[in-house]
């Protein structure tokens, strides 16, 4: 068995044992590419019953019976429920589910047909857990609020009439990831896009075509079908390198895919994809991909082997203008043209998958992505589930997004704190676990855990090992004051020949307070916010080995624990840009700091 195999091979292993362990993920990883094939979208009107008082599972209201006694009336119906759209998340939706944390059933009725193929339905993503029924009998669960996954219906269908119910729940667990405290709004409901998908009886399930560690030309992958007719004939088309390459899978319909070409690299400059097509005797799939290499090397990140400074931004998956979750182009683009404006080359999609569009439009306009996994903060890490949660949404991260060359970072976890039992051990596994799936991108940690005394750093935590980068989010000048003159800044980083990179830092500041005392953090006056900028990039001078920056961060975000009545009233405001779309001054600071050359 060849190493590819292997990884093929280990995946499926990871996953059928999160599976058989976590009980509750018994959906499918959703197949590769949905966007291009023939589906039936679900997306419009639900009908929606919210069940803050947990009773609808013991009522069972997935299965809609009608009084047929004078006597008989049951406490439950669709009928008359109010409707909400789909993809979005509830709590923008309905005043009295503005805050609401728990489950809210869904039903929508489509007229289906059966049909020779296979049928799929698909969940972009629900946050944080579903429980599907279709007909009345459940498909099964999933767990985990970010991630694409899809159940099988073909054998289920009737021609006519079909009902699915759905129970979106986005109650905290304790053993949850995230877990019980984050700092954005837990958005709930059936957030992304619903579909059927239709595909033939043996169909390309999964492929990933992307260079090899290191390579600028030579395409190292694999293909999996799934079906009854496994043995069959590949060919990869890429038209305009005149690449035609052919291999044929083996009994477990599995083919690993080498060919070589001059590629045109993606990069921010000239974010180039090429029409690609996968096929086989029973099915054909296309994608657009680009090509390009990433990698760490000594201090440096390497992009296609050149040395490069990330001019990054942290963005929350929020339209600020509509008060909700983002999941629309419009929305994407909203976020995205303004870290273009900026001029950053990277968004680092904090702290949880954003949805899929979002990835691929910042491919198209040339943003690298950073994609992060919701191991935030104070995570059980001892629970005998956690673990294995943490490698399923791995897998459905890196599932989704692997043939997205944008996506140059596998962030897997943020501010996790080294004494918390079992912390180590769990992401050191998930690290190699991330790292034997896909060997061609930067992995790595974001911690903030490093000491800072007498205007001196320390960066200490031993989880850096296991990290490409050393990503730090320190708030210096606004959790915590100078401690010196920002430009005489010391550090003494324990992990010397790694690149380093500032992943979070800046400051509250209200969009207008600009009449208030500056120099004082409780007048919330963008001065304020401003000067934290100024001093920062006088610190970044101090950094050895810096290889990038990230404020925290795009737009002003909503998030309950952000309670001053006059300053914040439920906004964390430490965006560049107010919610309504006004560039703070500090704005203007990374503006500029950012059009510098920078190598
Ligand atoms: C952090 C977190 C980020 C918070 C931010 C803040 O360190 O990573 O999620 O929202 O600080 O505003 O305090």
């Amino acid at each position: 068995m060849d190493r590819l195999q292997k990884i093929c091979k280990a995946q499926i292993i990871a996953v059928l044992l999160a599976v058989f362990l976590a009980g509750r993920t018994n959906a499918q990883t959703a197949m590769a590419n949905d966007a291009s094939r023939n589906s039936t979208s679900l997306n419009g009107k639900w009908k929606v019953l919210s069940d803050p008082g947990a009773a609808g599972d013991w009522k069972k209201v997935w299965i809609e019976p009608k009084p047929q006694k004078k006597t008989d009336f049951f406490e439950y119906s669709f009928d008359g429920a109010p409707e909400l759209n789909v993809p979005g998340d509830f709590n923008s939706q309905l005043c009295e589910l503005a805050f609401y944390e728990g489950a809210v059933w869904y039903k929508k009725t489509v007229t289906l047909k059966k049909k020779n193929s296979r049928q799929f339905l698909y969940f972009g993503a629900v946050n944080y857990s579903a429980d599907v029924y279709f007909n009345e009998e459940k498909l099964g669960s999933h767990e985990g609020g970010f991630t694409p996954f899809q159940f099988e219906i073909t054998d289920k269908i009737k021609d006519g009439d079909n009902t699915i119910i759905v129970k979106a729940d986005n109650r905290r667990l304790e053993n949850g990831i995230p877990g019980l405290g984050y700092d954005w709004l837990n958005y709930g409901g059936i957030t992304r896009e619903v579909k059927i998908i239709e595909t033939p009886k043996t169909y390309i399930e999964d492929y990933s075509i992307q260079l090899e560690k290191g390579s600028l030309g030579n395409v190292l992958g694999w293909i999996r079908l799934n079906g009854e007719n496994l043995t069959q004939e590949i060919i990869v088309k890429i038209p305009e390198l005149n690449i035609i390459y052919r291999t044929k899978t083996n009994s477990n319909g599995y083919a690993k895919l080498e060919f070589s070409s001059k590629f045109k690299l993606w990069s921010p400059q000239n974010p180039k994809r090429y029409h690609v097509i996968v096929e086989c005797d029973t099915d054909s799939i296309s994608d657009e991909i680009g090509f390009r290499s990433i990698e760490s090397q000594g201090s440096e990140i390497l992009l296609n082997k050149k040395t490069i400074f990330i001019k990054a931004i942290n963005i929350h998956e929020e339209n600020p203008m509509k008060k909700s979750r983002a999941f629309s182009l419009d929305d994407d683009r909203l976020l995205l043209n303004s870290a273009k404006e900026l001029g950053c080359n990277l968004v680092r999609l904090a702290h949880y998958p954003h949805n899929e569009d979002m990835v691929e439009e910042a491919e198209k306009m040339g943003l690298m992505v950073w994609s992060e996994l919701p191991i935030y903060q104070n995570i059980k890490f001892s629970d005998s589930l956690v673990p294995h949660k943490m490698r399923h949404m791995l897998q459905e991260m890196i599932a989704r997004d692997k043939n997205r060359c944008a996506v140059v970072v596998w962030s897997l976890s943020n501010e996790t704190y080294p004494g918390t039992p079992n912390r180590d051990k769990a992401l050191i596994d998930l690290t190699k676990e991330c790292k034997a799936i896909d060997s061609t991108r930067l992995v790595t940690h974001v911690i903030n855990t490093q000491g800072y005394a007498n205007n001196a750093f320390h960066v200490w935590d031993p989880l850096y090992n296991y990290s490409d980068l050393v990503a730090l989010n320190e708030y210096i000048g606004w959790y915590i004051p100078w401690q010196g003159k920002p430009s005489e800044v010391k550090w003494k980083i324990d992990f010397s020949n790694k690149p380093v990179f500032i992943s979070e830092f800046g400051a509250e500041a209200l969009y207008g307070a600009r009449n208030v005392p500056a120099d004082q953090a409780a007048y919330w006056s963008e001065g304020y916010q401003e000067q934290v900028y100024k001093n920062q990039i006088e610190m970044f001078n101090t950094v050895p080995n810096l290889r990038g920056v990230c404020p925290w961060l795009l737009y002003d975000y909503r998030s309950l624990g952000r309670m001053h009545p006059v300053y914040q009233k439920g906004y964390n405001r430490k965006g560049l840009i107010s919610e309504n779309g006004e560039k703070k001054k500090a704005w203007h600071i990374i503006n500029n700091y950012y059009k510098e050359d920078k190598k």
